[in-house]
């Protein structure tokens, strides 16, 4: 059954348009590529794959067969149609590299659309689209891939996440994003205040419930907290109990499920307590020194407790696994992330990184981005192919074919509730929009009409090193908290006119 085709035969009618493009080798398409439009549309979508397909199965590679280059499916779920058997045989001849990269138990995804001579399977197998033709008539349980399905730009991400979103969309759910529409950011960039404090390291967050954002800013002479941020940007460190925390780093979070956003300075954590003074906790963290890239309050191990997740410059991740009592201590985990390579220019922590809830880093370097699981047994690491689904080559805001940022940011800058990454340089700036589903769109021209206090260029008031940190917009978007080496601090949102 399984062998190759010496002339390779094309649908003669196929049942319909999806599967159509599919042989044609056309299948997605991004409109609005003129420098000044700010609405990016994905026009091929996944929820279209899924309506025109009559058969839409996820399953799990069972077995193996190297020598006929076979992998045996299990169908372990029926989204739409009737399987014709319980297991998939999928030959992958072609492209050469896909069939050894795929293992037993590795999720796989089959859409057909059944009819046609001979049908058409669009696959999704060891991360990668492919292209099937059935080999044993309508009803066929067997597949031939010769060639790539070019369905990277509908959804550039894994399979496993692929299978959650089609999951999804059975549900009416509404799926990944495929319009995004980042015009509302920008706009004028507006001098808050300065805080007479050289910054090492900055975090955000509501610490006083008031609803708006608070900063709280770690220097050579202890940590400065201001309560709204973006308003009146008043000194508080004394009033909310912070006066003897110090450290190089700090992260925001709420560690002891209070719903009050707890706060790690330097090597302590410190709880918000009722009436908004914050106590250091008694809690041994073990915190080791090192030249950390991020640290974030969030759950990595997956007991829905958040976790000090500190990532250093060398790839190696530490973990302090939160106990959930104030006399138990934080266990510490390591896992190196990667070793050697490029140094890496920034990262961000964060779990919208992904769509299973795990808690991810985004790491810049001038060849890339790339996303890295923080927790065990998770992702393998994603470039920046696979998050966007296009290569870094031709984007304008390189320099020299290289990033270089004069700063990065993690904010949610078109308010869909999912963060973006901002990386801002000399040629201007480069948004990661969060599609979801780890899954996200290129966006070039968020910062263009960007104006500043007197006319000064954007990249000398933000002179490396400018922290970044997000504020708020309006019910749903972010701001920038912008903090200058000096101690000056710029509020990036809204464009005049926009809510
Ligand atoms: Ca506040
Ligand atoms: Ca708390
Ligand atoms: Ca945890």
């Amino acid at each position: 059954m399984f062998v190759r085709l010496k002339k390779r035969r094309r649908s003669r009618a196929p049942a319909n348009p999806i599967f159509t493009l599919a042989l044609a080798g056309s299948a997605a398409l991004w409109l609005c590529a003129t420098p000044t439009c700010a609405l990016i549309r994905v026009d091929f979508t996944i929820a279209r794959i899924y309506e025109e397909s009559s058969l839409v199965t996820l399953g799990t590679v069972a077995s193996l067969d190297a020598d006929r280059r076979v992998a045996e499916v299990r169908i372990d779920e029926t989204l739409k149609g009737k399987a014709p058997a319980a297991r998939w045989r999928i030959q992958v001849l072609s492209p050469e590299s896909i069939f050894p990269r795929i293992r037993v138990n590795d999720r796989a995804v089959l859409c057909t659309g059944g009819r046609g001579d001979p049908p058409i399977a669009i696959i999704h197998l060891a991360d990668s689209w492919l292209l099937g033709q059935g080999t044993g008539g309508a009803a066929s349980a067997a597949w031939r891939v010769e060639e790539p399905y070019k369905g990277a730009q509908g959804f550039p991400g894994d399979t496993a996440s692929l299978a959650r979103l089609l999951r999804d969309l059975k549900r009416g759910k509404p799926g990944i994003q495929n319009v995004l529409d980042a015009s509302a950011f920008g706009g004028n960039l507006r001098e808050v205040a300065s805080l007479k404090a050289q910054p090492l390291a900055a975090t955000s967050a509501d610490l006083d419930g008031d609803g708006k954002v608070d900063l709280v800013v770690a220097t050579g002479q202890g940590a400065r907290v201001f309560l709204d941020a973006a308003g009146a940007a008043a000194d508080a460190t004394e009033r909310m109990g912070l006066a003897g925390a110090a450290g190089m780093i700090c992260a925001a979070g709420d560690v002891n499920e209070d719903g009050r956003a707890d706060l790690l300075i330097g090597t302590n954590l410190w709880l918000n307590g009722p009436g908004t003074a914050f106590t250091r906790s008694t809690a041994s963290l073990g915190m080791p020194q090192s030249e950390w890239l991020a640290v974030a309050l969030i759950d990595v191990d997956r007991d829905r407790r958040a976790d000090v997740a500190a990532l250093a410059r060398d790839g190696t991740a530490v973990i302090l696994s939160n106990p959930g009592s104030a006399d138990r201590s934080w266990r510490q985990s390591r896992r190196v992330l990667w070793t050697g390579g490029e140094r890496p220019l920034s990262a961000w922590i964060s779990p919208d990184w992904r769509d299973d809830g795990g808690a991810y880093a985004l790491v810049v370097r001038s060849d890339g981005i790339t996303r890295y699981a923080l927790g065990a047994e998770e992702a393998a690491p994603a470039d920046f192919a696979r998050l966007t689904g296009q290569s870094l080559a031709g984007l304008r805001s390189l320099e020299n074919g290289r990033l270089n940022p004069v700063l990065t940011a993690a904010a949610d800058l078109d308010g869909n509730g999912k963060t973006d990454l901002l990386l801002w340089g000399a040629s201007g700036a480069l948004a990661l929009l969060n599609r979801g589903y780890g899954c996200f769109a290129v966006d070039e021209n968020i910062i263009v009409g960007v104006t500043s206090p007197g006319g000064v260029s954007v990249s000398t008031l933000l002179a490396p090193p400018t922290i970044a940190v997000p504020g708020q917009r309006g019910e749903k978007c972010q701001s920038l908290l912008l903090l200058t080496k000096a101690g000056r601090l710029y509020e990036l949102g809204a464009r005049e006119g926009t809510p």
